[in-house]
């Protein structure tokens, strides 16, 4: 299907045991055969060979390499993988000679682009590649590999094929009005199946939202006056001391930042400077930022010293808070500790409370992300383009327009479903109707 051959390092470019250089198509045995004075044309696939890659006649370097032979191959396509030794050096010279052979560079995500040109898998499919790649997580990496396999088209299969049923049966009867066998759909009969698909989008849209804003980890400021323990807390949280801890009040005076991961959630966490009335001109600059890092934080903890009663600052700082997520929690549990509350004492590394009562308020967005859903923006746009175009039929049907009127806002949801696996063409949709009604012309 591609007329040029495309090679790059597989195994990134530092210094390792072995590297691993990539080439794939129509050209990659006969680059392989040249560089090694061997013809491989002939070559099984799934096949390993041990050889010598030769610049003109000096040995380079000894290497096994992997055949894949088209269309059983990552993508589908020819591809060698030669194995050699991993120097920095050393692989970037057999890469040189690999194009010096006929390959051209790979562009970024190239051999994964030409897969899924070449049908070995859809769009999600690409997409679970590279999330796995950059998982950082558990969580991360089983959702990935579970939209590497497919687990997205698995999702929307149900409500494309529902989908597509009422609208082959709208368009039959409308191009096919003599075709007495094929039952005649009402608007009565469409609406149920139309509220039902708006409330399974709008479920899909929302578990996905949830999900994608777990696994990317919550915003999360830790806020307070000085001297309440903030930092203290940071460094519980991390279980490392990271920020400084001192009982001078104002010792925080930058953000310090740290990331925490609690059962499948992650935290961004940021430490900030104590918020109170000064005159210091470093700390009036620390506060400023506190209060930019409250700005943008999708989650605060508001930390309060138990063992006083609260100060002005403090009960500034709650107003600010209070339409925010936020977790209130009562530190230096150790002096007093406060009943039907998040009582922690940071000193002590005691915030088991604190980590409850997060996995608490996150509890039904952790769970989405644990299950199969759509993983991206990409697929969540295209699927509120989907949602939209099913309210649009919704108003066409309520508004008593024609069936042939509501099926233009159907098959808009259809394409929408279908783009988030790449799978649409407009010939496909027409195929598929077709193939299910037998009509003999
Ligand atoms: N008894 C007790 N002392 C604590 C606890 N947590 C923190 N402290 C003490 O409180 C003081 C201030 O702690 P920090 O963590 O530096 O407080 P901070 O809120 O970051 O203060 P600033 O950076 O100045 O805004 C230190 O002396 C800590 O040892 C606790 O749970 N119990
Ligand atoms: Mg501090």
């Amino acid at each position: 299907m591609f007329q040029d051959t495309i090679a790059a390092i597989a195994t990134g470019d530092t210094m390792s045991a072995i590297s691993v250089i990539r080439i794939s198509g129509e050209d990659a045995l006969a680059i392989a055969g040249k560089l090694m004075k061997r013809d491989f044309s002939d070559v099984r696939g799934y096949t390993l060979k041990y050889g010598t890659i030769y610049d003109k006649d000096e040995p380079a370097d000894e290497v096994l390499v992997s055949f894949f032979r088209a269309p059983r191959s990552y993508t589908g396509e020819d591809i060698v993988e030669i194995n050699c030794h991993g120097g920095v050096y050393l692989t970037r010279k057999i890469l040189r000679l690999v194009y010096g052979a006929g390959a051209r560079p790979a562009r970024p995500g190239e051999f994964t682009q030409r897969a899924f040109l070449n049908g070995k898998m859809d769009l999600s499919q690409a997409e679970g590649i590279n999330d796995l790649i950059f998982a950082r997580d558990e969580v991360n990496a089983r959702s990935a590999l579970h939209s590497l396999k497919g687990s997205v088209r698995d999702i929307l299969e149900p409500l494309r094929e529902e989908l597509v049923q009422i609208i082959a049966n709208i368009e039959v009867n409308i191009d096919y009005p003599e075709y007495e066998d094929v039952h005649v759909l009402t608007e009565e009969e469409i609406m149920p199946a139309v509220r039902k698909w708006q409330n399974d989008l709008h479920s899909l849209i929302q578990q996905a939202q949830d999900a994608v804003f777990i696994r990317e980890g919550i915003d999360t400021v830790i806020l307070g006056r000085p001297n309440v323990g903030k930092s203290s807390l940071l460094n519980a949280l991390l279980e490392e001391d990271k920020a400084i801890v001192t009982d001078i009040a104002g010792t925080t005076r930058d953000i310090v930042e740290g990331t925490i991961r609690l059962d499948g959630v992650t935290l961004n966490l940021i430490d900030t400077a104590g918020i109170h009335e000064t005159d210091d001109i470093v700390e009036k600059i620390g506060i400023e930022r506190s209060l930019q890092a409250l700005e943008k934080a999708e989650l605060a903890i508001v930390v309060l010293d138990g063992s006083m009663e609260l100060t002005d600052s403090d009960k500034d700082l709650l107003e600010r808070t209070k339409d925010k997520t936020r977790i209130v929690v009562y530190n230096k549990k150790d002096l007093k500790e406060i009943p039907d509350a998040v009582s922690i004492s940071a000193a002590n590394k005691d915030v088991d409370a604190l980590r409850k009562k997060i996995l608490e308020i996150y509890d039904t967005q952790i769970i989405h992300a644990r299950q199969d859903t759509l993983n991206n923006e990409r697929q969540i746009g295209l699927a509120l383009q989907a949602e939209e175009a099913m309210q649009d039929a919704h108003n066409a049907l309520e508004e008593g327009m024609e069936l042939d009127l509501v099926t233009i806002d159907l098959q808009r949801c259809y394409d929408a479903l279908m783009e988030i696996t790449g799978e649409y063409t407009k010939e496909g949709l027409l195929d598929e109707i077709f193939s299910r009604f037998c009509l003999g012309k």
